[in-house]
């Protein structure tokens, strides 16, 4: 990262249009400072700590290059659990993840200038020739413009930058005569095509043999993209023209952003996810720095550091303007609407929106990127990853982990802006998950599920290209790197691009941008502070003070609505009444009810009526805080009802020759053993008779202290429980009848019981997809004696036993004791909110062989009721005091109950776990077309 742009127009000022957090937040440093000697910080780490843990780090990257390099090469990706390339086209598609890969060894491109950085120079120079003699752009392959570019012309450009330097240094690649740069140009104008639309946004993908269009290309169709795959090219691009002297490049990635920042929502100042690209229209109106829009701010912020050109930096700070009135809820990143920017679009976040503090480190905005990036650590300390998605309250949305690096990211930026040696201790832990949790004998493999530990076949170029450049860096002094990385500027894939390059071929002015720029004045530069190194050298407790009291933001999160202080500052009036905070009893709330045009109705039984009309509200401003209250009523009485299902649980197998490193994902039952309250069950399998478990077994000496395997279908899932604990069974897994079917393309669920009392049913119960379950059942038919554990949560196959479990989610539902109903008289259609997904439905055994399933009671509706439906909510007092001493006392019990599990593994002498291995291989590849 260069400071050099952040440093323009200095002075860290109270803005003048600050938001009132923001002139708070400046007040309150100030307080900070003056109180904050004596405050508890990290330790300074010593210099060998540090070495040790860059070591660490150059260890890690050879075990995922090498094995790249040895088992993947050419190939695009590296495997890491089956131990092989995947080769696009030989695998089953994976939908858009896939049109990252063009058969042009994409982890070796994306590596190239990581390798620099990591010192390994003799490695460069081999995977130099190694690109230049075998990587072909040519392929018949349809890839994505964005990723292409990102990747692969950045991961060249990157190789290209680092190549001429070293060649200028005299040691190395002193045979190099720009060939990198040569196929650089070759791909740039191979992406050319998938400009030509009138709005010069480019199509998302291209065909790189055909182009676009052509009958043979098999792509131009499209007619949407998303804001990041149209405003992430002006690095590249740029870096492309001013190295080769062709213009034309920069030139048509700048168009794409003037036409993104003509299309910006003019009131509010922010751009949507997709637009299309023919008509400009914005396709999804909702708004974020995550996913789908990220890469475009950090664009023109980069842009302004690389390029000079102050257009850039003025519309970044409009857009960012407008991010921290809209969409920043300090600690919270949440996405609105651009028409409506003061209503949340989500309830939950994204894990790309992890690189944003780093983006604010280079706006030189400090505060909300450390209150940010604790938040997000304190999610990772939870779930030892950040899963994709999270809600506001902290608990798992989507639970994948494709090994992002964005965390890392900030964690380094914020490292060298504050000297704070916590973010050292951060780098540490980051260090630790992945060799604990995703490294695997060939590689790191991607989390499957964060909440489980189940991996994923994957380990996505970017992991290569950027977490372990990042992770080097934060731990690296200056004398570690062999140049001088302050000469270069980091683009979103981690490449490094020269910061000369401002000065050359400067040919593209402003003539092509829109020239509504006048010179900027003090005013476009509120918010930015100097951004010098280290910005608060004198004061390393500065970063300390801000984290302070957010340290239990999510452990002890109780769910709230956020508060939008802006808002209020705008109309003079109270803050509106959040739903969360609502009580029923308080003569205060029901004031603000009455004014926002929504009354209550005590219903004979107890329970409680809203109903809200407009036009009964004292002002427009008023009922538009109704219509909000009213939504987010609905929102939290959906959360909560969530929140009471189960998490999903997983299956580990835990004998020769998978010695834990299976884990399949499971839903968990209603009844019998809560495996999150009672350590795992462990047992060998045995298939009960009838396979079905809907009648008494007749081989009940076979399951007798056995788990039992169960198919799915003819009777409730508490009979089949009932059946075999009858025959002895100490567990149950049920495997579904629905052949093909997977966690992998369908929700989990859980079995609900059959309306009856099942509290005589001891044994835990999970259920097992077919694919998942089928590798069970190939495991029996291979290696007879099949050992399985069936748990929470994965358990560490090398080391004890986790002791800090999560709390059970269940546990974490608020009381329901005193239901509430609400009804609405109002639909809000007006609100086009995104459907979260459902992680896990609850279904009901059918009885009949048609196999009806029914929801069980309490599964959510995610719909927004019409005015006659109804919703309970629960009880809205009180909860987060009891909520705390729940799960204190949970992990209390949790702790004692645990013992230690170890396969033995530890024992066993290295050749004897190759053999094991080899074996293990061998059994994943008997899996391949189950498509593990
Ligand atoms: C990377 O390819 C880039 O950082 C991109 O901008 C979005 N995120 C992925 C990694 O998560």
């Amino acid at each position: 990262m260069s400071e050099a742009g952040g440093g323009r127009g200095c002075g860290c000022r109270v803005p003048q249009r600050a938001p009132w957090n923001l002139v708070a937040a400046t007040a309150a440093l100030c307080l900070v400072l003056a109180t904050s000697v004596g405050t508890a910080r990290a330790a300074p780490m010593s210099r060998e700590e540090k070495q040790k843990l860059g070591n660490q780090v150059l260890e890690m990257f050879d075990h995922a290059y090498g094995n790249y390099m040895e088992h993947a090469y050419p190939a695009d990706e590296l495997m890491p659990l089956t131990c092989r390339g995947r080769v696009r086209g030989q695998e089953p598609s994976r939908g858009d993840v896939d049109d990252a890969l063009g058969k042009f060894s994409l982890t070796l491109i994306d590596s190239l200038d990581t390798l620099v950085v990591l010192n390994k120079t003799k490695e460069f120079e081999d995977a130099v020739r190694k690109v230049l003699r075998d990587v072909n752009l040519d392929n018949d392959v349809v890839v994505s413009v964005f990723e292409t570019n990102i990747r692969v012309l950045g991961g060249l450009l990157g190789g290209h930058s680092l190549a001429i330097m070293l060649k200028e240094k005299g040691e190395f690649m002193q045979w190099y005569n720009d060939e990198l740069l040569q196929m650089a140009k070759q791909l740039g104008y191979k992406l050319l095509p998938a400009f030509n639309t009138t709005s010069g946004l480019p199509y998302p993908r291209i065909n790189l043999k055909f182009g676009i269009r052509k009958p043979e290309a098999r792509t131009g169709s499209e007619t949407d993209t998303c804001t990041a795959c149209a405003g992430t090219l002006i690095l590249e691009f740029a870096a492309l023209s001013r190295f080769t002297g062709a213009t034309i490049f920069e030139e048509y990635a700048r168009k794409a952003l003037d036409f993104l920042w003509e299309k910006r929502q003019r009131s509010s100042n922010l751009v949507g996810v997709t637009i299309n690209i023919h008509t400009g229209d914005w396709v999804r109106k909702d708004s974020g720095v995550g996913a789908g829009i990220d890469s475009y701010y950090e664009y023109l912020l980069k842009a302004y550091v690389l390029l000079g050109d102050d257009s850039f930096l003025e519309r970044f700070n409009t857009h960012y303007d407008a991010i921290m009135r809209y969409i920043s809820q300090p600690p919270l990143l949440l996405d609105v609407h651009i028409h409506k920017p003061m209503l949340n679009a989500r309830t939950w976040m994204d894990s790309l929106l992890a690189f944003f503090p780093g983006l604010q480190v280079l706006k030189g905005d400090i505060r909300p990127a450390i209150e940010t990036h604790e938040m997000l650590y304190q999610v990772i300390k939870k779930h030892n990853f950040l899963p994709e998605a999270f809600t506001t309250d902290f608990r798992v949305h989507w639970a994948q982990h494709p090994l992002r690096p964005e965390f890392a990211e900030s964690t380094y930026f914020l490292y060298k802006a504050t000297g704070d040696p916590y973010y050292l201790e951060v780098g540490k832990t980051l260090i630790e998950n992945l060799n604990k949790y995703a490294r695997v004998p060939c590689g790191f493999a991607a989390m499957k599920d964060v909440r489980t530990g189940s991996h994923e076949d994957r380990m996505d170029s970017f992991f290569l290209a950027e977490m372990f450049k990042y992770l080097y860096l934060l731990f690296a002094d200056k004398e570690d790197i062999i140049f001088d990385i302050e000469d270069y500027i980091f683009t979103t894939e981690a490449h490094l691009l020269p910061l000369w390059l401002s000065t050359t071929n400067r040919s593209i002015s402003k003539k092509n941008t829109t020239s509504e720029y006048t010179e900027l004045d003090d005013s476009n530069f509120d918010w930015t502070c100097p951004n010098t190194q280290i910005l608060f050298p004198n004061d390393p407790l500065y970063a300390q003070s801000i984290r302070e009291p957010l340290k239990n933001v999510v452990d002890k999160s109780c769910p709230r609505g956020i508060i939008r202080v802006e808002e209020s500052f705008r109309s003079g009036a109270k803050p509106p009444l959040r739903a969360r905070d609502f009580m029923a009893t308080n003569p205060e709330h029901l004031e603000i009810l009455k004014k926002m045009g929504v009354s209550l109705i005590h219903l004979k039984d107890g329970r409680v009526q809203l109903v809200q009309h407009a036009i009964q509200a004292a002002s427009s401003i008023d009922a538009e805080d109704g219509l909000r209250f009213m939504q987010e009523m609905i929102e939290l009485s959906s959360q909560q009802q969530k929140e009471q299902q189960l998490p999903p649980r997983a299956v580990q197998i835990i004998s020769h020759p998978f010695f834990g490193r299976v884990v399949l994902t499971a839903g968990p039952a209603q009844f019998g053993l809560d495996l999150s309250k009672h350590k795992e069950t462990r047992g060998f399998v045995a298939s009960s008779k009838p396979y079905n478990g809907c009648s008494e077994l007749t081989n009940p000496e076979a399951v007798m202290g056995k788990i039992a395997l169960i198919q799915r279908g003819q009777c409730m899932f508490a009979e089949k429980a009932r059946n075999i604990q009858n025959a002895g069974a100490i567990g149950g897994i049920v495997i579904d009848d629905n052949e093909g079917s997977s966690s992998d393309t369908a929700p989990l669920f859980q079995m609900a019981g059959d309306g009856k009392d099942t509290d005589d049913i001891k044994i835990p119960m999970l259920f097992l997809f077919s694919k998942e379950g089928s590798i069970i059942l190939d495991a029996i038919r291979e290696h007879e004696e099949v050992e399985v554990l069936l748990s929470d949560k994965a358990r560490d196959r090398d080391t004890e036993m986790e002791n800090e479990d999560q709390p059970p989610s269940e546990n974490d539902s608020q009381n329901q004791s005193a239901e509430q109903l609400l009804s609405l008289s109002q639909t809000f259609d007006l609100i086009d909110q995104e459907t979260p997904e459902n992680p896990l439905e609850s279904h009901s055994e059918s009885s009949s062989p048609a196999d009806i399933e029914e929801a069980a009671g309490f599964a959510p509706s995610e719909q927004i009721p019409s005015s006659t439906e109804s919703l309970e909510t629960p009880s809205l007092d009180g909860e987060c005091t009891d909520l705390d001493n729940q799960l204190e006392e949970q992990s209390e019990t949790k702790e004692d109950s645990n013992p230690n599990v170890s396969w033995g593994k530890k024992a066993q002498p290295i050749d004897s776990i190759l053999a094991d291995w080899n074996e293990d291989i061998e059994a994943f590849e008997m899996m391949e077309k189950d498509e593990l």
